[in-house]
């Protein structure tokens, strides 16, 4: 054994939660590629969803983005998720797929069109309140494409404004959490571009707003791994979107493009105190367009808990005692030690000594799940990317 029993304790207190839209047909702005099987409803993506959580045990809530997600009774889908062994989580909105918000949303120079948006997330946090949830994420693809297009100030005035008006409809043990983007769908500036931005607004909210970092959603070349680090200093980070890019908001399986970079942000995360901390939310944010999506999304939760295993084997006396004496060489042989260490055999063991299938890419192959829904489901639905 690698990995002392310790660390081991640490991991099994990983939860990671799935994004619903994962389940769904997706694809880029060239082409949505049906595949067989997929779920026809939300209670079907929570079913495919309780797959993972079943093979792993690494993924017990499913996060629901609205309206993709609408259904007559949110207290049904609950109790389909509670017999399915996991639980709703985050509610996402979703003021990105309206003719009205062409110009904007909550930013909007309109009144009216302002007033819409937030009333979508109203009812987001009444749904919150019928699912138990508690974050309600806000992404904004409010922007503009060309310069002097619309008043940048004027947007971010609109925008404390608004984010206001949605704050104080938030029950007590529920929080804000506002997810930043550099760019896209908006290509000249966006009203929620980075950390900073997100931070500054979510702070003029109060103590139960916090800030969203989506891996995808920086320029190349960020040192991500530093946002983490100064948002758990501030105390304002909320929760990760977690996914993988080579280019842009690529969207692919966490750990995929860059395993190095994964651990690095899950190394400050653990240094920051911000693993195994409720506050702080894991959550995938992927699309499986190529790929069958059950297993892609086992893929992604084991990426997780593989580079969580080799940031938690950091020897920190060490790497402490070695930065201290500017030993620049050892400190950084510490920490790529940790990285090269293979934990694969004792995730396996692991996850046997706790009844869960040493491979579950293997195990969920084998259990027919797959075949089953390629047969029965006839029709599925597109994850709402173009829907
Ligand atoms: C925007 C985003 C945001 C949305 C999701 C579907 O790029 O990351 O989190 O809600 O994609
Ligand atoms: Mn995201
Ligand atoms: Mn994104």
């Amino acid at each position: 054994m690698t990995i002392p029993s310790a660390t081991l304790d640490l991991l099994s207190q990983q939860a990671i939660e799935l994004p619903s839209w994962a389940f769904g047909n997706s694809g880029t702005r060239f082409k949505v590629f049906g595949q067989a099987g997929v779920p026809r409803d939300p209670f079907e993506k929570i079913s495919d969803a309780a797959q993972v959580h079943k093979h792993t045990g690494l993924a017990p809530s499913v996060a629901l983005h609205i309206p993709w997600d609408k259904v007559p009774s949110y207290s049904d889908l609950r109790r389909h998720a509670e017999d399915n062994g996991v639980k709703l989580g985050t509610v996402n909105s979703n003021t990105f797929q309206d003719d009205d918000y062409k110009l904007g949303s909550v930013t909007h120079s309109d009144p009216r069109i302002r007033q819409k948006a937030i009333d979508h997330h109203l009812e987001c946090i009444d749904i919150m309140n019928e699912t138990g949830s508690r974050d309600l994420k806000i992404w904004l693809a409010d922007g503009t494409n060309y310069p002097g297009q619309d008043d940048m100030r004027s947007r971010q005035d609109r925008l404390h404004d608004s984010l206001s008006a949605i704050y104080e409809r938030l029950g007590e043990h529920q929080r804000l959490v506002l997810e930043y983007k550099f760019f896209e769908p908006a290509f000249y500036h966006t009203d929620v571009p980075d950390w900073g931005t997100s931070y500054a607004q979510v702070s003029a909210l109060g103590d139960k707003a916090v800030v969203c970092l989506d891996t995808g959603h920086h320029a190349p070349g960020t040192n991500i791994e530093f946002i983490v680090m100064q948002l758990l200093r501030l105390g304002k980070l909320g929760s990760f979107d977690f996914n993988s890019r080579f280019y842009a908001d690529d969207d692919l399986i966490v750990g995929a493009a860059d395993p190095f970079q994964l651990f690095r942000i899950i190394l400050e995360v653990v240094r920051g105190g911000g693993y195994a901390n409720p506050d702080v939310a894991f959550m995938l944010d992927q699309c499986h367009n190529i790929e069958k999506k059950v297993p892609g999304q086992i893929r992604s939760v084991l990426n997780v808990q593989e580079m969580t295993a080799r940031a938690l084997l950091v020897d920190r006396d060490a790497l402490g005692a070695a930065q201290a004496s500017g030993d620049v060489l050892a400190a950084n042989g510490i920490v790529m030690d940790a990285f090269y260490t293979d934990v694969r055999g004792d995730l396996a063991d692991w996850r046997e000594s706790r009844g869960l299938p040493a491979d579950p890419m293997s195990a969920y192959a084998a259990s027919g799940y797959q075949q089953r829904i390629e047969q029965e489901r006839v029709g599925g639905t597109q994850a709402g990317w173009g829907a």
